[in-house]
Formats: structure tokens, sequence, C-alpha cells
């Protein structure tokens, strides 16, 4: 494994009160300026981070267990990522690629054609968001085969614009009271192995989907299959085998874009650098954001080349689509995850939470299921495991335990009772194991 240098301590690190005296003057500022529609997880305020920690305003040191929902891979101020930033802003910020083009968009455009799954000619556009990056993948995908309806998931997330929140599962609080929403999307039933049982396999989950899909859809009206290979809001839900590469299959024998959106799990996130890889699958287009770019806003709809062809030149765009220092910032992104072998560590963190947590799983009948791959691990509690009811007040009061001593920690899931667990791929293993550790008293004082 590489050894990385940091620049902070990673240290857990804790004086006195929660929230400190800092933190409480901002959120008092905070609610007089912002509005409450936009939520945190934590009440503390970042002041600095590097590799597993997250300092705050009043002088603690907490490890990060979240990487500010997956994005923060290589840490949150990698030296290569600062200084290409740094270097890239003293020439020029912006000059919009619509405009004044500049070769940054093009080499982050080349590698994401080279690294994605799929050995054909390929296409890279870039955007701001992972909403916006969906957004014009189903542009695309309407535009090259000439239908309109887009089959979803259920339990998946998709973001928060139009387009998007009708794309995503989740009502609250995602979408209630923001209606009426775009027409022309169906959802079908996911494999959800947790909750499907053992009995049903991939295959058969995805006969399931694709018998009702055909009844009350019909294939010739189908531009696209849309779907996460491991949802991320929604529970991290790792599909059944077989169950994404029938889809795939299906979608291919009808002319349907089969699109992947891996703005979660992709970028090494799953210890592959794209979590498509697993079940040998080659979308034909792919969504990806968070993790690219070391915490700079980036993202990008890659595939193939052909599917491109029908999309009318300036059909696609955006004014700070592709930003000069976020191409940068994600070039050395992809240098750090090369240099560093990042995807060696995503699954080197796999096994050091497996190893601490699994054993809970036969001796905690709260604690329903340990399941994920590479660094993208969750935990889904229930009130028993005969009923697998979902337990989310379980998952919010680890949380809490957690960040209250140093840790902090996701929650997702359709129910609200997953904990997620989304280190940065940097994190020092004494540190995880420090921080699993307190996630496991979390689960006993339960
Ligand atoms: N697709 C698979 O996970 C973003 C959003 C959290 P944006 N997930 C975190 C929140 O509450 O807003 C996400 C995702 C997948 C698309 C998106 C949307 O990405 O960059 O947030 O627009």
């Amino acid at each position: 494994m590489t050894n990385i240098t940091y620049r902070l301590p990673q240290e857990i690190k804790l004086n006195g009160t929660f929230p400190g005296e800092h933190s409480q003057q901002l959120a008092q500022r905070r609610a007089d300026a912002v509005p409450a529609g936009v939520a945190s997880t934590a009440p503390i305020y970042a002041q600095d981070a590097d590799g597993g920690v997250i300092l705050d305003v009043d002088g603690n040191s907490f490890v990060d267990l979240g990487s500010g929902i997956a994005v923060t891979s290589v840490g949150a101020s990698a030296p290569r990522v600062v200084k290409a930033i740094q270097e890239a802003s003293e020439h020029f910020t912006h000059t919009c690629f619509m405009v004044t083009p500049y070769e940054g968009y093009i080499a982050v455009a080349e590698k994401l054609n080279e690294l994605t799954p799929g050995n054909f000619p390929k296409r890279s556009v870039l955007f701001n968001s992972g909403a916006e990056a969906v957004e014009n993948a189903v542009k695309i995908a309407r535009a090259a085969t000439g239908r309109n309806a887009i089959i979803v998931f259920d339990h998946a997330y998709h973001g928060r614009t139009n387009l998007t929140m009708a794309l995503t599962a989740k009502a609250t609080p995602y979408k209630k009271g923001f209606g009426p929403f775009a027409p022309e999307i169906y959802r079908v039933p996911m494999s959800y192995p947790y909750r499907d049982g053992e009995e049903l396999t991939g295959t058969q989950a995805a006969q399931r989907a694709i018998d009702i899909i055909e009844k009350q859809v019909g294939a010739e009206y189908i531009a696209a299959v849309l779907i996460e290979p491991i949802q991320g809001e929604g529970g991290f839900i790792v599909p059944a085998e077989g169950f994404l590469s029938n889809i795939a299959q299906w979608a291919k024998s009808k002319d349907i874009v089969f699109i992947a959106d891996e703005v979660q799990a992709g970028f090494c996130r799953t210890g592959r650098w794209f979590a498509s890889e697993y079940e040998g699958i080659e979308p034909d287009l792919i969504t990806t954001a968070k993790g690219i770019a070391g915490g700079m806003p980036l993202s990008a709809v890659t595939g193939r080349a052909e599917l491109f062809e029908k999309v009318q030149p300036g059909g696609l765009g955006g004014t700070y689509g592709g930003n000069p220092v976020a191409c940068a910032s994600a070039l050395a992104t992809i240098e750090t995850m090369q240099e560093w072998n990042l995807n060696e560590r995503a699954l080197r963190i796999e096994q050091l939470i497996r190893q601490k947590l699994e054993p809970l799983v036969p001796e905690l009948p709260i604690l329903g299921q340990v399941r994920g791959r590479g660094a993208m691990m969750a935990l889904e509690f229930v009130l028993d495991t005969n009923s697998q009811e979902p337990h989310p007040q379980a998952a919010r009061d680890i949380a809490s335990y957690c960040l209250e001593r140093g840790v902090l920690i996701l929650t997702c899931g359709t129910y609200g009772n997953v904990v997620r667990l989304l280190p940065p791929l940097t994190i020092p293993e004494n540190l995880l194991e420090q921080a699993l550790d307190i996630l496991v008293e979390g689960i006993r004082s339960i």
C-alpha cells in the first residue's frame, strides 16, 4: 500500500461542549440567513479537512466516514489536486468551453473515454452536477432513439432538478410539494436481495422487471433504462448477480439505451474504476460526478460515439460545464487515484469493515445486513431479523452516538434505516479501525 503523508494529524480530538461555541454561533447566523429547506447532517462547521479527518471551527477533529457524500475519495485537500487548482486558476478561471475552448476539457473527455468500460469509440460531455449529467444522458438517449419513455427503479436516486426528481423514487424529502413532475417516467422493481429473499435470483428479478416493462410500457416506446449499478441514497443496494447483465442484454436486444448512473459508485469508490465492471456490463452511457474532481463541481456523460450523432450542434452545454479549474482538478484527481492505487485501498477498506461488522450480524437482531463493495458499505437496521421491519431510529441514534464521539457517519435508505460508510480512500487504516470500534460500540448501545 502506498504511503500517504498528511497535512493534518489523523486523529479524533474533542474539546469540551458539542457542538462548540463557534459552531453554535454560526448556527445562529445560518438560521437568519439560510432557509431550513437545506438541511445538514452535523451541527459542526468545517474549518479544514485532509485525509480521513475534518476539523471544525472549535478545533475538534472528526473522522470523516462520509467524504461529503462520496466526493472526496482522494481526500479533501490532496496535494496534487490543490496544486492543479492553484496553477489552473492563475491562468484563467473561466472562458466558457462553448465560447473559447481549452485543452483541459478535451483531456478529461479522453480520460473518461479510456477509463469507462467498453472498448468502442466513445465521446464525453462535461457538466457541473450529477443531476445535470443524468438530465443530459436522458436528452441524448431520447435524441438518439427518437423515443420518449424512460425506465427507472424502486429506491432510485438521480437528483433534485425537475426531471431528476421524477426519476428519483423517494417522495420525502426530495419531491414533496415540488410537482408536477416530468412525464414518461416508468418505475419498476429493483433487485434488493435482503428484502427479495435469497430465493429470487438476479435473472428472476430482471425478468420480473422486464415483464412489467413490456406489459405496461412497451419496448418500442422506450428510449432508455436508467439504473445505479449500486444504489446510493436508496440504501447501498447491491443487486443480485445477473440482474444488471440481464437488464442490459434485454435493453440491447430492443435498441434501448442502457444508462448506468455511476455518480456515487464511480471513480474507485467500489474498488474498481466503475461499479459496472463487477457485472461485466458495458453501459451505452455512463453518468459520473462526485469522486471525479476531488471536490470541485464537475460531472460528465460518457458513452457510445454513435449515440451522440443525433444531437444537433449546440444541443448540449451550459455556461460552466467543464470549468477549466474543475478539469485541472479532475486530471490531478485521476493521477492521484492511479499513483496511490486507490482501487486497492477501497478493497482493503471493505475488508476492514467486513472484519469488524459482519460478526455482529448473527449476534445482534437489529443488524439485518452488512453489504456493499469497496469503500461503499452499508449496514441495514431492522426491528428484528425475522420481520425485517425497518428501524430508522436505530440508524439515527447510531449516527448521533458516533458524531458525539468524533466520527461523522451518514445514513440513507428508502426507509432511512441504513448507516452508510463512505470514507475517503486515503484514510489511514488505524484511524478507520478506531472509528469502526466506536461504530460497533454505538450499535451495541442500541
Ligand atoms: N445520481 C446516483 O447519488 C447525488 C445527493 C444528496 P448531484 N447523491 C447525493 C442530496 O440530498 O442532495 C446523486 C447520486 C446519483 C445523481 C445524483 C445527483 O448528483 O451532484 O447532487 O446533482
